[in-house]
């Protein structure tokens, strides 16, 4: 018999990885993805099946982690083997525009999917897996981070997560459950969220040099971060959930950069030379040189990057750098692919699409390529 996983958050970065990985060991999938107005599942597309057909093994359940019912139904039909709760407003400087939904669905919504595998009587059969972050650690008492560093979370969506990561260290130790934090520090891909900084960079710049754009606007570019691959984290997530016993483990690379850094990578995948000049919010970031055919709208003095306060946080989280050795150690964790790596794939990506829009932008088809915020 085929184990069966449900996924909250299966339409986001994370879900979409862990979903391929899973059908791919012959799990039974099901996914919880949200009502929306238009379609959402561009992220999953390529695994969609027809549910028409016989025996599909990747199922989608409409509903949200802000409500009990819904979710309750859901594992009641499915009786899963293992949750794996991804689902979240998972952008920290919009929960500080959302403080009381981040609240209820990054917070409350753990405790209701716990409460539902108690109150249907699965705590013996259902493992979870909590999508706990380095967030938590915030403003940090100790570097590098480890599992036993304090927490100091700084925004809302922090708090709620702390509120998760310690509701489900409480199930485990009250009702016995397979219940496990997997401390994620930041990972990303060429399916992360727009507004999400590498994200922003990489398809910002793409479509600055394709002329579809003509400026980044920044935030706080000091900010230092601990970049992996989503693809390589979600292996991990999985492997969190076959051990002896549950235990929270940090995934992280142990290499540290800042976002001014992911900057410089991008343009130079693109063979743009850049300098920055100027301090605080005037500083800017010039083209020096153009290199090869990727950046066809650039020339020598060009500013593609500007800072602008309105991307600065209420309280910002200067600095993440994890410490991976317990997962080394137990987990064999090995990260896969470099930052750098990371950051080429992702330019590659978007270079792609942006030279796909600008050939529909040439024959009249474009559609508007947004800028997004965030
Ligand atoms: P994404 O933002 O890409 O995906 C979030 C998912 O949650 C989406 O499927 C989204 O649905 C869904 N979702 C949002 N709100 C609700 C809701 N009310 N009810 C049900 N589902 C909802 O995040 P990632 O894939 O990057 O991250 C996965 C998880 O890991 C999140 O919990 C995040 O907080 C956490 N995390 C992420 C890290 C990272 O660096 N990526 C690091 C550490 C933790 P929709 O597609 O409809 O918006
Ligand atoms: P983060 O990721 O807040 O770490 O949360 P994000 O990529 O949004 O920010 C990283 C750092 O870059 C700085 N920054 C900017 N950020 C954004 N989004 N836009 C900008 O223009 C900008 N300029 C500078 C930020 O201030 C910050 O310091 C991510 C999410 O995936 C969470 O869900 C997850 O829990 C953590 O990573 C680990």
């Amino acid at each position: 018999m085929s184990k069966s996983a449900l996924i909250t958050g299966i339409t986001g970065q994370d879900g979409s990885y862990l979903a391929e990985l899973l059908l791919a060991k012959g799990y039974e999938v099901h996914g919880i993805k949200r009502r929306a107005s238009s379609f959402n599942t561009q992220r999953i597309d390529h695994i969609y099946q027809d549910p028409h057909e016989p025996d599909p093994k990747l199922h989608l359940h409409y509903g949200d982690l802000s409500d009990t019912s819904n979710l309750t139904r859901i594992i009641q039909e499915v009786q899963p083997d293992e949750v794996y709760n991804l689902g979240a407003q998972s952008h920290v400087a919009v929960s500080f525009e959302a403080p009381e939904y981040t609240a209820d669905v990054d917070g409350l919504g753990t405790l209701r999917l716990l409460e539902a595998i108690r109150f249907l009587g699965l705590e013996d059969k259902t493992r979870f897996y909590q999508a706990s972050t380095s967030e938590l650690y915030g403003l940090v008492q100790e570097t590098p981070q480890r599992e036993t560093t304090p927490f100091h979370p700084r925004s809302p969506y922090g708090v709620a997560k702390l509120y998760s990561y310690w509701i489900t260290v409480n199930y485990r130790e009250a009702y016995g459950m397979y219940a496990c934090n997997g401390i994620l520090f930041n990972h990303e891909s060429p399916r992360r969220g727009e507004t999400f900084v590498t994200r922003k960079i990489t398809r910002g710049l793409a479509n600055i040099a394709q002329g579809l754009d003509d400026c980044l606007h920044m935030g706080n570019i000091d900010s230092l971060r601990d970049w992996g691959h989503a693809r390589d984290y979600v292996k991990m997530q999985w492997l969190m959930l076959q051990q002896e016993s549950p235990e929270d483990f940090v995934i992280a690379t142990g290499k540290q950069n800042s976002v001014r850094q992911f900057i410089e990578w991008s343009a130079s995948e693109l063979g743009i030379v850049l300098e920055f000049s100027g301090e605080g919010i005037d500083e800017v970031a010039i083209v020096r040189e153009v290199n090869g055919d990727k950046a066809p709208a650039l020339t020598a003095g060009d500013i593609v990057m500007r800072i602008n306060p309105r991307y600065f946080r209420p309280a910002e989280v200067d600095s993440l750098l994890g410490d991976p050795s317990k997962a080394k150690q137990k987990l064999g964790w090995e990260p896969e692919t470099t930052v750098q790596e990371l950051c080429a794939e992702m330019i590659a990506e978007d270079l792609e699409i942006a030279r796909r829009n600008t050939l529909l932008k040439e024959h009249g088809l474009a559609a508007p390529v947004t800028r997004e915020s965030g």
